[in-house]
């Protein structure tokens, strides 16, 4: 049976245009109002930094977190609307300058750890068993600051933590080899699925993969899904879109590379992404142009690219490209995904 897929985004992704360079373009916007719009667009599920979930959240108590959350799941399930995870923001507060779970300060590593527990406690309440973890500042700008053995030590001390602190929750690793740090400790899903393997319960530790990621780390998105799904642990992914080695663009998908996007379609398919309930989540940003009334347009249309290239998929000609193969006609073969693509 052809996978029907389900679609997520995260309130972030309705951003408001401020780059470092100048301000936002477009107005903010409350969670309902993006609520509704997620709702409108026929997506199925919304993402959330626990922030997104508890605004504020390290000026509130464990109770006043656990009551908030649950008005949240009331909302969202009145809308009829998933969370597909939770993802501990370790990168905004004062605690984190130096770090999150790699701190060279003991008290900061230990308010990362309690903070990813709270992040596991929302998680429960809004119904996901997923937390996702992008390690955006575990990495160096002066690689002398910090110990790289003592850093993979740290991070899997904390995830054993976290593994400890609920034995149902998943932890999902999103790798990213720069941004905001010079060096990331876990550049790629190889990485992150090694690190998995030194954890107390490494069946419980898989990962999150996005496009823009890979391209960033100069690979091929496709084969690092690939690669995730060889093991059985590619259980949330961001498609989205980059153009070369510069800032994160979080483009729509497509935007850029629509062979790339193509092949992850395709090794999506090959691999049955999402036969276990795994979302398709667009981790994409409006253009600093995009004017308020168009602002839901990059999650349609990367949605909407998403599903055309599902159905490239389904149309290829497989037979016709295992006969270029068996000729090592790579040439024929390479015309003919771009005719195909480019259509009649
Ligand atoms: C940023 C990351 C972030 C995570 C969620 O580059 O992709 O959006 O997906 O914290
Ligand atoms: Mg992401």
């Amino acid at each position: 049976m052809p996978q029907n897929y389900k679609f997520c985004f995260g309130p972030w992704n309705i951003s408001e245009g401020w780059d470092p360079y100048g301000p936002t373009t477009r107005p903010p916007q409350t969670f309902d109002w993006k609520l509704g719009e997620l709702k409108k667009l026929g997506f199925d599920a919304m993402m959330f930094h626990d922030d997104d979930a508890v605004p504020d959240i390290d000026s509130k108590s464990e109770s006043q977190i656990r009551k908030e959350t649950r008005e949240l799941k009331k909302k969202l399930d009145g809308e009829g609307i998933a969370a597909e995870m939770v993802a501990p923001r370790l990168w905004f507060s004062p605690n984190t300058i130096d770090g999150a779970y790699t701190s060279n300060n003991p008290k900061h590593r230990q308010y990362a750890i309690d903070r990813s527990l709270r992040t596991i406690d929302i998680a429960k309440i809004l119904g996901t068993d997923l937390i996702v973890l992008w390690l955006a500042r575990e990495g160096t700008y002066v690689r002398e600051s910090k110990n790289p053995r003592r850093s993979v030590d740290l991070l899997v001390e904390a995830m054993d933590k976290m593994l400890a602190h609920d034995k149902r929750i998943r932890l999902a690793i999103e790798p990213k080899p720069n941004e905001p740090m010079d060096h990331a400790y876990v550049p790629t899903i190889g990485h992150a699925l090694a690190i998995a393997q030194l954890t107390q319960d490494s069946k419980r530790v898989g990962a999150l993969i996005e496009s823009a990621h890979c391209i960033l780390a100069g690979l091929d998105p496709s084969d690092e899904i690939a690669f995730a799904m060889s093991f059985d642990k590619l259980w949330s992914l961001h498609l989205n879109d980059q153009n070369g080695l510069k800032y994160d663009q979080d483009k729509p998908f497509g935007s850029t590379n629509l062979r790339s996007a193509f092949d992850q379609v395709r090794v999506m398919e090959q691999n049955k992404y999402g036969r276990n309930g795994e979302y398709v989540c667009f981790d994409v940003h409006p253009f600093r142009t995009t004017k308020p009334e168009h602002w839901l347009a990059h999650l349609d249309n990367s949605r909407r690219t998403f599903l055309k290239l599902v159905q490239k998929a389904r149309t290829y000609n497989e037979s016709k490209a295992k006969q270029m193969i068996a000729e090592r006609n790579y040439q024929a073969l390479d015309q003919y995904v771009i005719e195909h693509l480019l259509g009649k």
